[in-house]
């Protein structure tokens, strides 16, 4: 699905609910039976969530893996025993505008580099700016949201794949799935920069995006490699705290190295034009 123009608006949102189907069974979650597969929005300005299933998987690249990074070892067994809900988009640019509209945000206007697409996923905004907009988000439907921790965005990238890409172990998989950059790719993807929420193909987990368009903040402190990592999904509370992790590639990230292991990293307080983040809303 890809959205363009300026807000949902609710004539937006009917269309968009009658459009799901069966698939969509709450407009506001509270209260509402959340079973793994079903989707929904806890407001209309929320961002569309969908409920994955709690499993177990391998975390990091085996050594065989080309054009993994030392910092991808050693592989471990992550086992995530809850049910959680995740973007089914990245965070778009309509979405952080509604949260700054209503006063959260810090009053915050990324730059969009004059791209001019609300439907695009939001980008310049700061690890620090992300907690803000979750925050908020909380604060607006009573509900836990948060950035997913590292374990929980490679668990749902990966989508229960172990292949270097949640499309299989080849390139041109790339051009039906994400959006990267183009100079060394094998096919066009049609997209120079940021591309609409959605204007690929999804995931096994109905997530789209999460490899390409931006990068993705997490909740993680950064560390070198995943020797001590936590194995039951929660985020990495120690190490370097003032550098968090990234993870996903991006429009400007080479196909070849857009891969569910890869990870990045940066200052919490930059803002870059290919740095975004999804969210995740905890379950009770
Ligand atoms: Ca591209
Ligand atoms: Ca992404």
């Amino acid at each position: 699905m890809a959205r363009t123009g300026a807000g949902i608006g609710v004539d937006g949102l009917v269309a968009f609910v009658l459009g799901l189907g069966a698939n969509f069974w709450a407009i506001t979650g509270t209260g509402a039976a959340q079973e793994a597969g079903g989707q929904f929005r806890d407001c209309e300005v929320c961002p569309e969530m969908v409920v994955v299933p709690g499993g177990s998987f391998t975390m990091g690249s085996p050594s065989t893996e080309v054009g993994r990074y030392d910092d991808e070892e050693p592989q471990h067994r992550v086992t995530i025993d809850y049910e959680f809900a995740v973007g089914v988009y990245e965070i778009t640019f309509d979405e952080w505008d509604a949260c700054a509209l209503m006063g959260g945000c810090r009053n915050h206007s990324p730059r969009d580099s004059e791209w001019g697409c609300g439907g695009c996923p939001v980008i310049s905004v700061s690890w620090e700016d992300a907690q803000v907009y979750v925050e908020w988000l909380s604060r607006t439907t009573g509900e836990h949201y948060r950035l997913l921790t590292e374990a929980e965005w490679e668990y749902v990238a990966r989508a229960g794949t172990q292949t270097a890409w949640y499309w299989g172990e080849a390139e041109p998989g790339q051009c039906r799935y994400a959006n990267a950059g183009d100079t060394s790719a094998p096919c066009s993807d049609g997209y120079q920069n940021t591309a609409p929420a959605g204007s690929f193909e999804p995931n096994a987990f109905g997530l789209y995006d999460a490899l390409g368009n931006v990068w993705e903040w997490t909740a993680d402190c950064w560390n070198e490699s995943y020797s001590d990592a936590p194995n039951d999904g929660s985020a990495r509370q120690t190490g370097n705290c003032s550098v968090r992790t990234a993870r996903g590639g991006s429009w400007l990230t080479a196909p070849s190295t857009l891969r569910s292991a890869q990870r990045g990293r940066t200052h919490a307080g930059n803002r870059h034009t290919d740095l975004g983040f999804r969210v995740a809303r905890t379950i009770n």
